[in-house]
């Protein structure tokens, strides 16, 4: 996402940067430039020509001309003008009390609300709030049926603990078209529903069509109309450009949408609709949906997007997402496996699924600042991931314990097992040998430098440490002499 965007914009304001002074029409004429670029990332006219106006307005106004460090200036204005444009927004989702929370989605055919339905439970599902969702898009039974699966498979997942209901009347799809306020008869059987279980919200997986349609909308309404959904969210296929505008608008003008969900962020879209929807329909982005599966849905938050886009990076989306992977146990688990030098080939397994989980990894390196923009033709290749995990899943557990007893035979046949090269496995082994390697010299210094950190972030009390069986620097008591670096030494000889 944004690739290209971020190129134009980077080099239109990397003319301003570098020179001490800058007039005032270098900076008409980087944003020239700039407003190119936005045209043709699918960003709407009028919102390019207001952004661009206020962007020279406010530079001029600011006198960036006289300033030490332009450049600087420029893209400081440049990102609080794309915040604006994109904000305020509220994320999350209101809630009231008593419930059931009625939350309607709707949106054009494919643009993603059933899938966006069970990563909305899912979300609520993981704050504790008990849902169901219900299929009133009656138009053919296997979407009942998608989105009984989707929210099946919410409910079996072990993340957090509150009940995810499904409500679905599949029969009755046979009357849809035939005879009007079919979904709506659906509708109000699943509030009852809601009621009578107990749930926080119920969430409207209604009908859409490949373009407006005012059979559709009457339709809406007349949910709308019936069951008063606390709030209305708009699903927008982010690949859709200009028409996701234009489709956008035309469910805000007939529904008042409280909010848009912005799905497919992950794909390489241009960026357009993310930049425009807000200001052509007034309504906040208050999601958006990153990937296929149902966990992929983030908060939005305009001033990480405006990062992004100005390739200032997303290291506090990262962040949030490891955290949702890695545990703080498990993490904290790990960190002491390390610096004992305990660190296996199991537990190198697992840190390689959690990565995975976090998404495909082209995605996550554009979160760094810096990278995205380096990484636009580089191909990064996932299945390079996949590579390395069938090769430690073809080690015994013995071996992947311990890779000192891994012979030319052992090399052979992890390579057969796996449908790698021998030399795969190796450069596996050598890459792993050298990660302990940095492991050791890091924790060389380890048990005080952890101290230290332990006791800024304030978790703990050093007192309850117990320092005793860490690995001191230098220290007789050291786990690695007596262990794994041992076993490295004799299979160097064996080779
Ligand atoms: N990559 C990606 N695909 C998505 C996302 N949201 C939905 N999809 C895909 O878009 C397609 C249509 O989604 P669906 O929920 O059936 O759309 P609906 O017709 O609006 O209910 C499916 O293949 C989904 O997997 C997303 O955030 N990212
Ligand atoms: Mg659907």
């Amino acid at each position: 996402m944004f690739e290209n965007l971020t190129n134009r914009i980077q080099g239109a304001l990397r003319t301003l940067s570098g020179r001490g002074r800058i007039t005032e029409e270098n900076v008409r004429d980087a944003m020239r430039e700039v407003r190119t670029a936005l045209l043709e990332a699918d960003v709407h006219l009028d919102v390019v020509t207001r952004f661009c106006d206020d962007v020279v307005r406010e530079a001029v106004g600011s006198e960036v001309t006289r300033s030490l460090k332009p450049g600087q200036e420029m893209i400081g204005i440049v990102h609080r003008r794309l915040v604006d444009l994109m904000g305020p927004v509220e994320p999350g989702l209101m809630q009231v009390d008593p419930g059931p929370t009625i939350v309607m989605l709707c949106g054009l055919q494919g643009s993603g609300k059933t899938t966006t339905c069970g990563k909305l439970a899912a979300w609520l599902k993981a704050r504790g709030r008990s849902v169901m969702v219900a299929a009133a898009d009656l138009q053919r039974p296997a979407a009942v049926d998608q989105l009984r699966i989707v929210v099946e498979s919410v409910a079996r997942d072990a993340k957090g603990g509150a009940q995810v209901h499904f409500y679905g009347e599949p029969d009755r799809c046979a009357e849809y078209g035939r005879a009007v306020g079919v979904a709506v008869g659906v509708c109000q059987r699943a509030l009852a529903a809601a009621r009578a279980a107990r749930v926080d919200t119920l969430i409207l997986d209604t009908a859409g069509r490949l373009h407006i349609n005012d059979e559709l909308m009457a339709e809406l309404e007349a949910v709308n109309r019936q069951l008063h959904p606390h709030q209305i969210l708009l699903v927008v296929d982010a690949m859709a450009g200009q028409d996701a505008i234009v489709a956008a608008r035309a469910f805000h003008a007939r529904l008042e949408v409280d909010g848009i969900i912005l799905t497919k962020f992950d794909s390489d879209t241009r960026g357009g609709a993310a930049l425009s929807v807000k200001s052509v329909t007034g309504a906040p982005i208050r999601f958006i949906g990153v990937g296929e599966r149902f966990d992929a849905l983030e908060e939005f938050h305009p001033e990480r997007v405006a990062g992004r886009i100005l390739g200032m990076g997303d290291v506090v989306s990262l962040v949030e997402r490891a955290q949702q992977e890695v545990s703080e146990e498990e993490a904290e688990r790990l960190a002491s496996k390390m610096a004992e030098g305990r660190f296996t080939m199991d537990d190198f397994l697992q840190q390689l699924r959690s990565i995975r989980r976090m998404g495909p990894m082209k995605q996550l390196l554009g979160m760094l600042p810096g990278v995205g923009s380096a990484l636009k033709d580089v191909n990064v290749d996932d299945r390079q991931l996949n590579r390395l995990e069938g090769i430690v899943h073809a080690m015994t557990p013995e071996e992947r314990s311990d890779l000192a007893v891994l012979s030319k035979s052992r090399t052979r046949r992890i390579a057969r097992g796996s449908a790698a090269e021998p030399a795969e496995v190796n450069r596996l082994v050598r890459q792993f040998e050298m990660v302990q390697k940095m492991m050791r010299q890091v924790s060389g210094g380890g048990a005080l430098g952890r101290l230290k950190a332990m006791r800024e972030m304030g978790k703990m009390d050093p007192s309850m440490m117990g320092l005793k069986g860490m690995p001191m620097p230098g220290g007789k008591g050291s786990t690695y002499t007596a262990g794994p670096r041992a076993g490295f030494k004799k299979r160097k000889k064996k080779r």
